[in-house]
């Protein structure tokens, strides 16, 4: 079964510590600070791979984590950068990211970034300075990102082969292209979407045959629904029609029923343009007046005789002008994030009760995953940080006095700022 969607976990790598360390030598009594950063966590990558053609191994697996950054030490030493981890995924796969930012691999060899690796920590040696000549202080490592990303996969087909079930679109693309699909007498046969290349000088055409449509196919009902998705890349959409349905329905109806769950699904899909291909003509006596319903092109074909299939071809050739590089723009999917500058230094104080307040904000948070709180002295630089942030003005805008517990990330402590 072809894999088509997947939900992913992924993390980034932490950072690693930074170090608090001193310089040791033989008859030098005390040396200075020369504890080493972190590492930056790995990250999370995604990278289109032009062999892959579905989602199967990441709905296996699920989990995907990168290793963190290492810590610093002694002498200087900076912690390693951890490695990225790098996921791949199929040409026409789609990415929502849980932040809302959305991505489209496209081209193999694309990557993005799905989760930032978190940046290490400075050593002692970064705290030095003229008034601080023996730091004991140092910053922790930060988390990697992390999250849920869903997948989607949409082929990435030039030409879309749509129609009621057993109208003949398997047969078709069977004589149209090298791929050898399933083709019976009955409805449903085909059960996932299949694709062939029509090879005309030096141009590739993917086609895609997808199941059968029925009625209220784009509300869920039979197969095509969800491969409905598949087509929506396409340049030009192949609606076959039955010239000689076996259940004596007419086709004027059967063409309206498909086109209506078309544009249901989606307008943009009911938008493309339109070959009409009538099948199975050997089944009927020759008639030159075949009925147009309106459609842009029209080839009466049968798969048994090969009658029209060159007309067709050459028809597919001429609405996919060149050979595809990227699908057309979609509303609504970026072909590139777009990522929101950092949040900034916007923070929120909120008083919870008698001496106690929260401050919340990205860059509060962060100085408070840096630090360990237990320090004195990491604490006093904290405070340091905060005050000149505006926070302790704006705490005591609500009533805050020294001493009172303040909560930031989750973290609670008695703030008392000299
Ligand atoms: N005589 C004749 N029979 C055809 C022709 N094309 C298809 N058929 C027959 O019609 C039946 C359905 O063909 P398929 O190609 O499987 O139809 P489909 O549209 O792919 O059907 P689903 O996969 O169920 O949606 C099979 O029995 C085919 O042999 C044709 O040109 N002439
Ligand atoms: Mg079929």
């Amino acid at each position: 079964m072809l894999a088509d969607k997947a939900r992913i976990e992924v993390r980034a790598g932490a950072g690693g510590d930074g170090s608090v360390s001193f310089r040791r030598e033989a008859h030098v009594p005390k040396g200075g600070p020369d504890g080493g950063d972190g590492g930056r966590g790995g990250d999370v990558v995604l990278r289109c791979e032009g062999n892959l053609r579905d989602l199967q191994a990441l709905k296996r697996k699920g989990h995907f984590r990168a290793t963190r950054g290492g810590h610093g030490l002694g002498a200087l030493k900076h912690g390693a950068d951890g490695d990225s981890l790098v996921i791949g995924v199929p040409p026409g796969t789609q990415v929502a990211r849980w932040d809302g930012a959305r991505f489209d691999m496209v081209t193999p060899g694309q990557e993005i970034t799905l989760a930032k690796g978190g940046a290490g920590g400075r050593g002692n040696k970064r705290f030095a300075g003229p008034t601080r000549q023996a730091p004991r202080l140092a910053e922790k490592g930060l988390p990697g990102e992390e999250g849920e990303a869903e997948l989607q996969l949409k082929l990435l087909a030039d030409v879309g082969l749509v129609g009621l079930p057993n109208a003949g679109k398997s047969s078709l693309i069977a004589r149209l292209t090298k791929a050898r699909p399933k083709v019976a007498s009955y409805p449903f046969t085909t059960l996932e979407p299949n694709l062939g290349v029509i090879e005309a000088d030096e141009r590739q055409l993917v086609v895609a045959d997808i199941p059968g449509l029925i009625e209220g196919a784009s509300e869920g009902l039979g197969l095509g629904h969800d491969f409905l998705a598949h087509v929506e890349r396409c340049r030009v959409l192949v609606h076959v029609l039955d010239l000689a349905p076996v259940d004596g329905s007419d086709p004027g109806e059967n063409y309206a029923l498909i086109e209506d769950e078309l544009e249901a699904h989606s307008p943009a899909l009911a938008a493309l343009p339109r070959v009409l291909a009538w099948s199975k003509a050997d089944l009927v006596p020759p008639d030159p007046s075949v009925e147009t319903f309106g459609a842009a092109e029209v080839v009466v074909t049968s798969a048994a005789t090969g009658a029209g299939l060159d007309d067709l071809r050459r028809l597919l050739l001429r609405f996919v002008p060149d050979r595809i590089e990227a699908p057309p723009g979609e509303s609504g999917v970026a072909e590139f994030a777009v990522f929101k500058p950092a949040a900034g230094r916007a923070f929120a104080v909120e008083r919870l009760g008698d001496g106690e307040f929260r401050v919340a904000g990205p860059a509060v948070e962060r100085l408070i995953a840096r630090f360990d709180l237990e320090n004195e002295e990491a604490q006093a630089h904290v405070e340091r940080r905060l005050g000149r942030m505006g926070v302790i003005a704006a705490l005591e805008r609500e009533g805050f006095a020294p001493g009172d517990d303040v909560e930031i990330g989750g973290i609670v402590f008695e703030l008392d700022p000299s």
